[in-house]
């Protein structure tokens, strides 16, 4: 096991909750790949040594359900940010956008470091692949357990399902 997969495990299973916020509007519109952003202030909560890097995890916005889903934490090198990101794509199709919602997420596996790519399309069939881990991963029986102990908010309370 290299050194920093090694050190996200010992923050996993991590759960995180928070209103999903704007960010720079290009996961869909450049990637076709939406990404929902946590505000400064959870990413700030952060464990600072959570390392950077490509996760996956289950996700619930409100109150619906349980999905899929790969998580970016860091700089994007590619965009070059200033500020660190948490990103989530759920892997389900929404009807609408959900911004302003609670997203609920659990990050369980690490699929790797952040990393430039020379070219927007590289970028893009890296995230394709991750997402493909992703779901292979998350199919497996001791991921599957995490997805039905994952909590949902009912009438402002914590429940454990
Ligand atoms: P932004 O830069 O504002 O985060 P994105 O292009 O990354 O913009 O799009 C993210 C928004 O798209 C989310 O905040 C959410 O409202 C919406 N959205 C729709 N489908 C998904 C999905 N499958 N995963 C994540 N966000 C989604
Ligand atoms: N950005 C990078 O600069 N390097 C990466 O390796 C990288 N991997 C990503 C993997 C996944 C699964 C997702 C959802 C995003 C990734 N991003 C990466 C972040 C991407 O640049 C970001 O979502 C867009 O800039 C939109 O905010
Ligand atoms: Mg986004």
């Amino acid at each position: 096991m290299r050194g920093c997969c090694a050190s996200a495990m010992r923050h996993l299973p991590y759960f995180c909750r928070g209103e999903v916020v704007k960010g720079f509007g290009r996961g869909s519109r450049e990637l076709g790949v939406p990404t929902a952003n946590f505000s400064e202030q959870v990413v700030e909560k952060f464990p600072s040594d959570i390392p950077t890097g490509i996760y996956y995890g289950w996700a619930c916005v409100g109150n619906g359900d349980v999905h899929k889903m790969v998580l970016s934490i860091g700089w994007n090198p590619f965009y070059k940010n200033i500020k660190k990101s948490v990103e989530t794509h759920i892997i389900n199709t929404f009807k609408e956008d959900f911004y302003g919602e609670i997203l609920s997420i659990v990050i369980i596996g690490y699929i790797r470091s952040e990393k430039n790519f020379n070219s927007l399309e590289t970028l893009i069939s890296a995230i394709r692949e991750d997402i493909e881990e992703a779901k292979r991963q998350l199919d497996l029986p001791e991921h599957l357990k995490l997805k039905d102990s994952f909590f949902h908010l009912s009438e402002g309370k914590i429940v454990n399902h």
